[in-house]
């Protein structure tokens, strides 16, 4: 509470700055401008009382006409601005709380729209001080609902309109259901005289249980099983739309029957739980299975079970044979590449070899461009010529320098 009430008194300063460095008829016009925030953020008012909200605090409102004489009236918005005097005034003063119609507006409103359905019970009124009688005739609705409604003028009931108090608690003759609260004059009394036709108010409060309470005096507690964390109805404490999985009734504060889960309890439990009772949100079976069953919903038998665990060893199994058979099947295969290669290499003829050695030294040495084919036979012809030469010096006696070149 006290960092609420330094919040508001920041705000407070803050927005008094702001409406100084106006004029002051300025100033009178941002006090109760809707748009400015100044009207409602400079006063300390929750909105909220005890275990009941009001409602209507800060929202949106509207009237039929607006009493400019003087500036006589603030803003439709005046009235849920959480300011509760009583007493009016007009711009004059610089303190415009209260609506007020316009001269010759018969059959004049004022409305706020809540912004959200509620069930209303319960409104409390500030009129203005000097006026009571300015309450007869005055029906209050709910989305067109009759919540209550003031006596017309007469002579007897004058007498009961001018005893109202300046702050009158209204009980709906029945809850209503609805987003507009509506003040409207019905009464025939249409002279000028006593002004009745004129709606003057102060502050409206419709009155709510605060999130997650409902019931008389917002004694009790909604069952916290709304889908998506909705509140339950201020009123009867229904839910506004579904449950959670695995809860069911208006209220959503019963789990499913017995045998059914989930979303809307639509769905069936295996029918082999223990007791024939599954978890109410995901179907599981808390308390076990009936003999015979497993899994963690009772769904498969323990044949199936073991079936498939059967199954799962053979697969094991299969599955490391044809690994080691591939493992194998690469070892073999390896080898006889090993094989194969040294065979390659045997065979190879190591006059190939040379011949390629001299081909490739002869093409360097006299610098020729020529091909491996051409190298070949060149060599061929030069290994004959050699030989030739050799022979003929050898048949000459020249075996000994041959044999050194
Ligand atoms: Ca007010």
């Amino acid at each position: 509470m006290a960092y609420r009430r330094h919040e508001v008194k920041s705000e407070t300063f803050s927005c008094l700055f702001l409406c100084l460095l106006a004029s002051a008829q300025a100033y009178a016009d941002q006090l109760c401008s809707c748009e400015s925030g100044c009207d409602n953020k400079g006063v300390i008012f929750p909105g909220s009382d005890g275990r009941r909200v009001n409602v209507a605090y800060g929202k949106s409102a509207s009237m039929s006409s607006v009493f400019d004489r003087d500036g006589g009236s603030g803003p439709a918005c005046a009235a849920v601005n959480g300011r509760t005097g009583t007493v009016w005034k007009t711009k004059k003063f610089s303190d415009v709380n209260c609506v007020h119609t316009a001269d010759f507006n018969y059959k004049a409103w004022w409305q706020v729209d809540l912004g959200h359905s509620y069930t209303v019970t319960d409104i409390t009124i500030y009129r203005r001080k000097d006026c009571a009688l300015r309450m007869s005739g005055m029906g209050v609705y709910v989305d067109g609902q009759v919540c209550h409604s003031f006596p017309n003028r007469s002579a007897a009931t004058n007498v009961e309109l001018l005893a109202l108090p300046e702050k009158i608690d209204v009980t709906c003759t029945t809850p209503l259901r609805g987003s507009v609260v509506r003040f409207e004059k019905h009464g025939n009394d249409q002279t000028y005289e006593g002004g009745s036709y004129i709606i003057n108010l102060c502050e409206v409060q419709v009155w709510a249980c605060k999130p997650g309470l409902y019931g008389e005096d917002c004694k009790q507690a909604c069952s916290g099983h709304c889908k998506d964390n909705d509140t339950c109805d201020y009123y009867y404490g229904t839910c506004p739309r579904d449950c959670d999985p695995g809860w069911t009734s208006p209220s959503c504060d019963q789990t499913c029957k017995p045998g059914l889960y989930g979303e809307q309890c639509n769905q069936t439990c295996s029918g082999h739980c223990k007791n024939n009772t599954c978890d109410n949100y995901n179907g599981t079976c808390f308390l076990g299975c009936e003999p015979g069953w497993t899994s963690p919903y009772c769904d498969q038998t323990e044949s199936d079970d073991s079936t498939l665990a059967g199954q799962m060893v053979g697969i094991g199994l299969g599955a490391s044979f044809g690994v080691a058979a591939f493992i194998l099947l690469i070892i073999g295969l390896c080898g006889r590449k090993s094989k194969h290669q040294k065979s390659s290499q045997t065979k190879t003829s190591p006059s190939a070899s040379l011949d390629q050695s001299i081909n490739t030294d002869k093409a360097v040495e006299n610098g020729l461009d020529i091909s491996a084919d051409e190298s070949v036979e060149n060599a061929k012809n030069d290994e004959l010529e050699y030989v030739n030469i050799a022979s003929t010096k050898r048949n000459a006696g020249y075996s000994n320098h041959v044999y050194s070149m």
